[in-house]
């Protein structure tokens, strides 16, 4: 059966700038080699900046010290499928956090870490190092597939080891084959972009243009939906039978980001679209890439997005499109509920009889700072104890693999470093994720990380006037529309418009299966809590017994039945 033929859908428009980088060097090296030796150049070209994306680093400048001038500055992301180090790579991290970058690791959205404000002369050090330990930050960003996300927490059977397999696998099975990553930053040489090899380079999945755009990735196992599976462009839900893993229901077309006052970009839940067996795993990630590296936009950068694809073609297409490819039918979709998001905190033991520790992590900022000294408390921790690190995908952190002997151990060098690991903090600040934003990001355009703690103990405050101490509400800020850490689906979810002024979105549910909706275009830093306070005061008196404030407003406000998980694709016309 023929494979439908995107170009004769595509209008002939012009490439966006992206597009034509890539095709003139399709290895990705751009000059960056080159760059990085000449100690008296400040910056990358801008060209370069585009190529060291898909080097999982980002070219910035510490947007507090424009007045003087632009202070270049770097951000570096692993790629940590499944985000889980060992100890040793642990401390790779701490230590290269240390010498080069500004003695934090920032624990992302989507369980990687991130290095931030290191400078020129400290990159190429960086990223050697970090490589020579095994570690890499292989397509961490650019327009590849990203980090891959899995459930968090350790085995409670097998089916949590499996996942992580299976998300390992699939990281590997989509990296990009250029050799310019390797010869840049391990061997320390500019590749010659004239020989034929390079010149001609094609990647065997990605061609030579890669992706229209970046391409996200997760794995989850129902009912704690703590990967927002529904936000990729690609997911799996974990479908068992008697304890064993029978297979994974398809999810396509999820993200979140959108730009202000355009109305063409909106945050979008993936559609469900079939059933797939283990074996299949790696060959329908794929070709699911591949329909978003044929189909996707890549004449505007805007909607280039899988997420549009879907939109605009539907679940339908997408499955035929997806079946012809493949060669066989997908089993239809399994029944599936998602019932909560977020982590565990505090000790646990898994089912291998080893404990874990689940630890808090305000806005996913490894750092030392007063009396609050997580960093060196971690090191520490590493070095005597050796556990498994793992990332979760709301910027906590999870200490496993460890011998219940050692657990009074743990908490004690803990607690010498201020850090409980009981009553870590409130329910609302246990929920909550904000972005990086200000000082790192070059498009935030309001506070998000320094800003969210301090608005917490506001709305901490006003939860106890009102009597509702105790209640969680799932709360996300983010310094702009493009929704980093996933404002669209939290219970109550800020997005920066300019300084000190947000858009508020109500409306999200505890599972994280339905989008929020837009309840005010702007809000000003003062007027938030009064804001809040109406609302919560409202919701207190009408919410129908134990109900949560997303669905009370989804309810309310919006006049919404409550979610249902959205339903699965119909089967693909018959051939
Ligand atoms: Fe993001 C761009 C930080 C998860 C949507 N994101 C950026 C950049 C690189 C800014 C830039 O392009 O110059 C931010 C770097 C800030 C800094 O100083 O560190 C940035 N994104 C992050 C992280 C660190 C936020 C966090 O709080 O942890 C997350 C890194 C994840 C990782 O390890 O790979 C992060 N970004 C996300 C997510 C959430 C997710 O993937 O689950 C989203 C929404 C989901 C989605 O992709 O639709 C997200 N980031 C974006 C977008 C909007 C893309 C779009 O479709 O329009 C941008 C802007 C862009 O790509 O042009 C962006
Ligand atoms: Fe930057 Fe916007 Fe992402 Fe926040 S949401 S990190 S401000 S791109």
């Amino acid at each position: 059966m023929a494979v439908a033929d995107a170009s004769a859908e595509v209008p002939a428009k012009k490439l966006s700038r992206n597009e034509e980088l890539k095709i003139a060097v399709p290895t990705l090296a751009g000059n960056i080699a080159a760059t990085l030796s000449d100690g008296a150049a400040a910056c990358f070209s801008a060209d370069d900046e585009q190529f060291l994306k898909f080097h999982g680093i980002y070219q910035q400048d510490d947007r507090d010290k424009r007045k003087a001038g632009k202070q270049y500055i770097w951000m570096i992301r692993g790629r940590i499928p499944g985000g889980v180090l060992s100890s040793a790579h642990y401390l790779v991290y701490d230590r290269l956090a240390t010498e080069f970058g500004n003695q934090t690791l920032r624990i992302t959205s989507r369980q990687s870490f991130q290095f931030h404000g290191v400078v020129k002369s400290g990159l190429g050090p960086l990223m050697k190092q970090l490589n020579e330990s095994m570690q890499d930050t292989v397509a961490a960003c650019g327009d590849v597939n990203r980090n891959v996300m899995s459930p968090p927490a350790p085995a409670r059977n097998a089916i949590h080891s499996q996942l992580l397999e299976d998300a390992k696998a699939v990281s590997l099975a989509l990296m990009p084959k250029t050799s310019a990553y390797h010869s840049i930053w391990v061997e320390g040489i500019q590749l010659n972009l004239d020989a034929p090899e390079n010149k001609d380079f094609v990647d065997p999945l990605y061609g030579r243009q890669y992706l229209p755009r970046k391409f996200k990735t997760a794995f989850a196992v129902q009912p704690l939906n703590d990967v927002d599976v529904l936000t990729n462009c690609l997911g799996f839900i974990a479908i068992e039978e008697s304890g064993k893993l029978v297979g994974y229901n398809l999810t396509v077309g999820g993200g979140l980001g959108r730009s202000h006052g355009n109305e063409e970009t909106y945050p979008r839940v993936a559609d469900v679209i079939g059933f797939i067996t283990p074996l299949q795993l790696i060959e329908v990630s794929r070709t699911v890439l591949m329909i978003h590296r044929d189909f996707g936009d890549r004449t505007n950068r805007k909607h280039a997005r899988l997420k549009y694809v879907l939109e605009e073609k539907g679940a339908a297409w997408f499955r035929a499109e997806l079946e012809t490819r493949l060669g066989y039918t997908l089993g239809d979709a399994k029944p599936f509920t998602f019932e909560k998001q977020g982590d565990h905190f505090g000790w646990e033991t898994a089912a291998d009889g080893l404990d874990f520790l689940g630890l808090y992590v305000e806005t996913g900022r490894v750092k030392d700072a007063g009396s609050l000294r997580l960093k060196s408390a971690l090191k520490e921790i590493a070095e005597k104890f050796g556990p498994e690190f793992r990332l979760t995908p709301s910027q906590n952190l999870i200490l496993a693999n460890i011998k219940p002997a050692d657990r009074v151990a743990i908490t004690a060098v803990l607690a010498a470093h201020g850090i409980p690991v009981e009553n870590q903090a409130s329910a609302i600040r246990r929920a909550s994720m904000a972005c990086p934003s200000m000082p790192t990001c070059g498009l935030g355009l309001a506070e998000s990380e320094r800003y969210l703690p301090t608005l917490m103990t506001g709305i901490e405050g006003l939860l106890a006037d009102i009597g509702l101490a105790d209640e969680e509400l799932i709360i996300r800020m983010t310094g702009c529309p493009n929704g980093c850490a996933r404002p669209y689906m939290a219970e109550i979810g800020f997005v920066g418009k300019g300084p000190g002024r947000y858009q508020l979105y109500l409306g999200g549910n505890e599972g994280c299966t339905r989008l929020n909706r837009l309840y005010k275009d702007v809000v000003k830093d003062p007027e938030i809590l009064p804001e809040l306070r109406s609302l919560l005061t409202r919701f207190s008196k009408e919410r129908a017994g134990a109900e949560r404030f997303g669905d009370w407003a989804a309810r309310v406000l919006w006049n919404e039945t409550p979610a249902a998980a959205p339903a699965p694709a119909p089967a693909a016309p018959a051939a």
